[in-house]
């Protein structure tokens, strides 16, 4: 049998911190005079601040001169910093603390992929900074998800070949950048929503005991 990697998405996948993302990004709508809805927030999952804020001003249809971008990314940042500063260890998701336990059993290395360059400090929040073998996140790459960048260094981290590792990610740009990198794509979340994955699942609780088993055949 091969060995194979697992790569993971932060956000949506170890820990729900698009809550938090939400009402950050509402009180820059609001100090704005816009709506902003949790329907909306969807569009901002796994999408880089930058971009974040692009779509949110289209949802405004306002437009900001690039110092007023500037400002309104820094003052958004720094009030989701006062919400995950707060964080312990019960915001872990469900399944994730078993599944890692798995991993760490079959001697099966595991990496970050996220687009937050928030990770280190969301992961050290909730006590997972240490297990990971690499962390990649948005400090680390050049170009965002759906580019497989982030997955790519990720393997190379890991030692691994590409089509070797696993991703577990809640969003569209995050299922084509492992899709992109060729990896083998396993969406958590909605079906529907996710359904250019590989393999999908609710949540981490819902992945099959002889799931990784059976992966590590199919690669190998
Ligand atoms: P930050 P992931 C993503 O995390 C979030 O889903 C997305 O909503 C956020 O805009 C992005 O991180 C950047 O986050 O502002 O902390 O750098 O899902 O890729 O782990
Ligand atoms: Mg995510």
């Amino acid at each position: 049998m091969k060995k194979i990697g697992v790569i993971f998405d932060l956000d949506g996948v170890i820990v729900d911190t698009a809550k938090y993302h939400f009402l950050a990004w509402k009180r820059v709508a609001d100090t704005l005079g816009f709506e902003f809805t949790e329907e909306h927030n969807e569009l901002l999952k796994g999408v880089s601040r930058v971009r974040s804020l692009e779509i949110l001003l289209n949802i405004g249809t306002v437009a900001l001169s690039e110092i007023e971008k500037r400002n309104a990314l820094i003052r958004k940042n720094e009030d989701y910093l006062g919400y995950i500063r707060n964080m312990s260890a019960d915001e872990i998701l469900p399944g994730v603390l078993d599944f890692l336990n798995e991993l760490d059993s079959k001697g099966i290395k595991y990496a970050l992929g996220s687009a937050s360059k928030n990770a280190p400090l969301i992961l050290k929040q909730v006590g997972l900074y240490n297990r990971f073998e690499a962390i990649v996140d948005g400090n680390d790459v050049s170009k965002a998800k759906p580019d497989p960048e982030v997955f790519l260094i990720g393997a190379k981290k890991l030692n691994l070949a590409p089509k070797t590792c696993i991703v577990f990610e809640d969003a569209i740009a995050g299922i084509e950048a492992a899709n992109r990198a060729h990896m083998i794509s396993i969406g958590i979340g909605d079906k529907d929503t996710l359904n250019s994955a590989n393999f999908n699942f609710n949540d981490l609780t819902k992945v099959p005991k002889d799931f990784i088993e059976v992966l590590m055949q199919r690669v190998g």
